[in-house]
């Protein structure tokens, strides 16, 4: 953050990509990024084991993984990730000892992710402004005293980033609502919320209905919002076999993504000897940011008209009448709204032209089974929930759900966001979850809805949250409107986090402050001589198990579920009968009692045991309808015409443009690896900002300038970045792009995806002014 740390110049180039994706490229990454890390020889073999059966889980996506991979299954982003945990670089109490908290805050992430493994437990000492060790039952004993004596228990905020086992999760819940609370903020309020509150209302089930399988099968791949060559490589191999196969896929991004281009399988040694490549989208939609939710609509409107023509002429339906008559409702409503709905202004929104529109439709007729993937591009924005919505829609007018080649796929980031969902990490569960809960553990749950990640901010501003607890992540960094966001963190009396690596919010801490070192997935986890064992579930709903490889990075760290375990017990004391020793002691007794309260789970320990795991069931993806009315629903959604970003528009004109903030090549969220982003062609530059050439000649403007970025908001907060370079790009006008977490201090916290809460972190309106030398030096 300029604002926190010296500002170092950049110097680095820009210079087009023109090579497919993955390929030699990835693996000569690969080469050198293994001989940095210094990866020491014993773990070599690591990367090696990941996602094999008897393996761990990879800790770089939640990409699924084809079962009984007979060989490694080569992925850029996953030796990264593995890479950068098997480090042997060490982050130690003689470290904390030569670097005062203020020393450290100079540093850029980079560097901070650069020192290495933590590896004993550290307390804050304020005097000093030092971290210094302490022992893990002082650490605990300082978290209990904190904890009893809040006034009330949603005095404190229990945050999980999405690493976390579905053991450690269920324990963390477990532990979380024995004290008395239901703030689970965690990071997929930031992520793929609108999904998981968007479809409930049309199909009744906030997952993917899809399998690999589907992938075998589908003729038409409509990808809308996602990088995947450089956020889920292993998806690139999927895309691979549907391109080969003849399928269509189209990319629907306002960047024309390179890695969606071409691609060269590293899996494939043919390919790789042959410097050959495999094309991948075959139609390029460019919306503008937040547009996807006028051209689906625009598109479900164009396939009505097509239909009703089909109508009038005899020619075969368009629309799938038996599905829509059996399995949905709301059709009429839904339909009536789409005639009714302007063309004018659904293209004007979506940025795309009609003809277009009408190609998109065309290939989505053409498909017999289609698959619709979507990442963050769509879940974003102010308007997410009705998009996702939408899609969802469009999906069902074709019976395009639930069917074998066909379905809805969320991809996720975190290798085990969804599961850690599935065990209770919500701040609003259902009356039935906690009905349960107290059945099986005989204790009151609490009742009352918790903080998500924006309103835990808020409530520690106002001091309604004075204990910040994070398993995983890096709440400061990851998080929208940085500078308040600190200032939040900072006013907490007690900040606690479970960690692998030293990154910012150990930096910006409460009044007193500890980090906790925690194993990772891929190092060895053992209790009384025996390896456990922790299962999570993918993105297509797979449950699998997982083991790690590794020698600990430090004698002294505990692993996530005895950090959760021991702190539950200094905690609650003698009166809570919960057994959190023998938990510890062996994880398959937690997955008996996670089997307890979730039926889907029944048999756990014996099904997880079996190579490549279980499907957990989605009953969506059975044309079971869990909604109100037990068939999937049609949900109508008007195009919003008064938002802050048309009101900046009408006050600024062009001048006012819309920002999306996004992942460079080289960092995993808030962990910057290096300074690339290959395939977007910047070299060892991160304040960059992608833009249309012709608006860089509207601001009078060259290519190279240097800007500041200014967001407007009506709130009276100033919120600006500076010096960032201009990269004229393939992008709509209108429209830039960036790299998170440097754009975060832009988004305001108030912005908001409607009915989800997440931050607005790809669309914000912002103004672009030239950096003055002044300013700079
Ligand atoms: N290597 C690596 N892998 C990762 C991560 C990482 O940081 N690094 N992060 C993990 C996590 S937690 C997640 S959630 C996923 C994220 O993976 P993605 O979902 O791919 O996330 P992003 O890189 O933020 O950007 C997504 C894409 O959305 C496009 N986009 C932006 N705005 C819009 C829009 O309005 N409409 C459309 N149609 N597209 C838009 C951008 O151009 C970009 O191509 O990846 C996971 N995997
Ligand atoms: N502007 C903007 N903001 C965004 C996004 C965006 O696209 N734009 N994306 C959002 C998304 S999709 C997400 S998911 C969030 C991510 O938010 P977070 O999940 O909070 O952030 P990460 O950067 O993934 O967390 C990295 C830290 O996790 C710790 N860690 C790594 N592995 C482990 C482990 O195994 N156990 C434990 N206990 N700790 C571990 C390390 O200390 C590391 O520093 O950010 C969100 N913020
Ligand atoms: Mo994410």
């Amino acid at each position: 953050m300029a604002e926190t740390k010296k500002q170092i110049p950049e110097s680095g180039h820009v210079a087009p990509y023109h090579h497919a994706a993955a390929g030699w490229g990835a693996l000569k990454y690969v080469a050198i990024n293994l001989f940095k890390e210094r990866v020491s020889g014993a773990n070599y073999k690591t990367l090696f084991a990941q996602n094999q059966p008897d393996g761990f889980d990879c800790p770089g996506c939640a990409w699924p993984d084809r079962e009984h991979a007979s060989t490694f299954e080569f992925c850029e982003n996953g030796v990264k990730a593995v890479a950068a945990e098997s480090t042997s670089k060490r982050v130690t109490p003689e470290f904390f000892a030569a670097h005062t908290v203020a020393e450290l805050l100079a540093q850029s992430d980079h560097e901070l992710e650069q020192h290495g493994r933590l590896t004993h437990p550290m307390v804050y000492d304020a005097a000093r402004d030092r971290y210094k060790p302490v022992s893990w039952d002082a650490a605990f004993k300082l978290i209990a005293g904190e904890l009893k004596a809040l006034d009330e228990p949603d005095q404190a905020a229990f945050y999980t980033s999405g690493r976390a086992s579905n053991e450690a999760a269920f324990l963390y819940q477990l532990f979380g609502r024995a004290y008395g609370t239901n703030n689970f903020p965690d990071c997929s309020n930031m992520c793929h919320e609108a999904t998981s509150r968007g479809l409930p209302g049309t199909v009744g089930i906030g997952k993917g209905t899809v399998t690999l399988d589907d992938f075998e099968h589908a003729d038409t791949l409509l990808i809308f919002g996602q990088n995947p060559a450089t956020n889920h490589p292993r998806m690139l191999g999927e895309l691979r076999e549907c391109a080969r196969r003849g399928a269509t896929i189209v990319s629907i991004n306002p960047l024309r993504e390179r890695g969606l281009e071409r691609f060269t399988s590293p899996q494939h040694p043919l390919e790789m000897l042959t410097m050959s490549s495999t094309p991948i989208s075959s139609m390029f939609v460019q919306p503008r940011l937040g547009g996807d939710f006028a051209l689906i609509k625009a598109v479900a409107k164009r396939l009505l008209e097509l239909d009703d023509m089909a109508l009038l002429t005899g020619a075969p339906r368009l629309l799938d009448l038996d599905f829509i008559a059996a399995h949905t409702t709301g059709f009429q409503d839904f339909a009536r709204d789409l005639r009714t709905e302007s063309w004018a202004l659904l293209l004007e929104e979506s940025g795309v032209q009609r003809a277009q529109v009408e190609q998109l439709t065309n290939v989505y007729i053409r498909g017999e089974r289609v698959i619709a993937t979507w990442g963050m591009g769509l879940t974003q924005h102010k308007n997410s929930v009705p998009t996702v919505q939408m899609l969802s829609n469009l999906m069902l007018m074709r019976g395009n759900i639930g069917r074998r080649g066909a379905g809805l796929c969320p991809v996720r980031g975190h290798s085990n966001v969804q599961g850690d969902r599935t065990m209770g990490i919500e701040e609003r569960p259902t009356p039935a979850f906690l009905d349960r809960m107290e059945k099986v553990f005989g204790f009151a749950q609490p009742r009352h809805h918790g903080y998500d990640v924006v309103a835990t901010i808020a409530a520690m501003m106002e001091g309604k949250v004075k204990v910040f607890v994070g398993l995983g992540g890096n709440f400061a960094m990851a998080t929208p409107d940085t500078p308040l966001t600190f200032k939040a963190l900072q006013s907490c009396e007690l900040t606690v986090h479970i960690s692998t690596k030293l990154n910012r919010s150990h930096l910006i801490h409460g009044r007193k402050a500890l980090i906790l070192p925690t194993l990772g997935r891929t190092e060895i986890d053992t209790r009384n001589g025996v390896p456990q064992g922790v299962t999570v579930e993918d993105s297509m709903s797979m449950v699998h198990i997982s083991y790690g490889l590794s020698k600990p990075a430090s004698p002294d760290l505990l692993s996530e579920i005895a950090i959760v375990s021991r702190m539950a017990e200094a905690t609650l004391g003698q009166r809570c009968k919960l057994p959190w020793k023998a938990y510890r002691d062996d994880y398959a007794l937690i997955r008996d009692d996670i089997e307890k309260v979730f039926d889907d789970f029944y048999d756990f320990n014996a099904r997880v045991a079996r190579p490549g795991g279980f499907h957990l069931k989605v009953a969506s993806r059975e044309r079971e309808w869990v909604t109100a009315s037990g068939k999937a629903q049609f949900v109508p959604h008007a195009i919003e015409r008064d938002t802050p970003i048309r009101r900046a528009r009408a006050r600024y004109g062009e001048r006012l443009m819309v920002m999306m903030s996004t992942r460079s090549h080289d960092q995993y969220n808030t962990t910057i690896y290096a300074l690339d982003d290959r395939y977007r062609g910047v070299f060892g530059l991160r304040r960059v900002i992608f833009i249309n050439q012709a608006d860089i000649d509207m601001l009078g403007m060259k290519n190279g300038d240097h800007v500041d970025v200014e967001t407007v908001w009506d709130d009276g907060v100033e919120r600006r970045v500076r010096d960032f370079r201009l990269v004229a790009y393939d992008i709509p006008r209108g429209c830039l792009g960036a790299y998170y977490p440097e754009t975060n201090p832009l988004v305001p916290l108030a912005s908001v995806a409607d009915g989800a809460g997440t931050p607005t972190s790809k669309s914000f309106p912002v103004l672009l002014t030239r950096t003055s030398v002044a300013a700079v030096a």
